[in-house]
């Protein structure tokens, strides 16, 4: 939990699944609480954060070793945490992150296959005890994702990854739900978007984030 007044809520989930979609939604239902929302995203959120995220992202770095994504997610998250995440919520504010460290258990550890070990210690030296008040977890079969993204724009260096990766990517992020089920949440988002945000507006009542 992250201790602070406002609340920190991320958003995960293979690609194409509703994550931007869903973001002004969840957006709105975070003003209720009377506090101002910063929604961010990552890799991304600060200009250093936005700069790795394009290497990350575009194909003249294909090849780049597993460990070298790792650590680029965590230098970018480190330096978003320090300018963006805490100050916002230092000052009271809710914070909205599109993707957060569930995505890098999902797809360094499960995708990638690095020990999710490695990735605990980064997380405790980045973000010391600092947890998601809840992250909500979109849930679809890898084939209704991706056929979603690829009606969006072409796919990127992660994107083009087969769907086996996309498998693993999605059972580690069920596993995480399993494992902390007091932060984590599942979301069919197979459904069309009313039903999706009806369960959205559930989880959130149910994990205390609204009344
Ligand atoms: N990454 C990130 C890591 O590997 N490790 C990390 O630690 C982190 C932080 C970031 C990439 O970086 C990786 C993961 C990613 O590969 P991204 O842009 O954040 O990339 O993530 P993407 O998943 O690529 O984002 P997308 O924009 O592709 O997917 P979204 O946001 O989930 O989907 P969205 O909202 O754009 O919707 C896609 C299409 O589906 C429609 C929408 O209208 C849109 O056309 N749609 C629906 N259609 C029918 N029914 C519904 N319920 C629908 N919901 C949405």
């Amino acid at each position: 939990m992250s201790g602070y007044t406002g609340k920190f809520i991320t958003l995960e989930g293979i690609e194409g699944v509703g994550k931007t979609t869903n973001r002004e939604y969840i957006r709105s239902l975070l003003e209720q609480t009377g506090k101002p929302c910063v929604e961010t995203r990552e890799p991304g959120g600060t200009p250093l954060g936005e700069a790795l995220r394009e290497m990350l992202l575009q194909h003249s770095h294909e090849g780049m070793s597993s460990d070298a994504e790792l650590l680029m997610m965590f230098a970018a998250r480190a330096e978003h945490l320090n300018k963006v995440i805490l100050p916002a919520l230092e000052a009271g504010n809710n914070v909205l992150c599109d993707r957060f460290t569930e995505a890098t258990y999902a797809y360094q550890g499960g995708g990638r296959g690095i020990n999710d070990k490695k990735i605990a210690e980064l997380e405790n030296w980045v973000q010391g005890d600092l947890r998601p008040d809840l992250t909500i977890i979109l849930d679809a079969p890898v084939e209704t994702g991706r056929e979603r993204a690829g009606r969006r724009s072409a796919p990127d260096r992660i994107e083009k990854e087969q769907n086996d990766f996309f498998e693993r990517v999605r059972h580690t992020y069920l596993e995480l739900a399993n494992h902390y089920p007091h932060r984590v949440a599942v979301v069919d988002a197979s459904v069309a978007l009313e039903k999706v945000q009806d369960q959205i507006l559930h989880v959130m009542k149910q994990h205390g984030i609204l009344d």
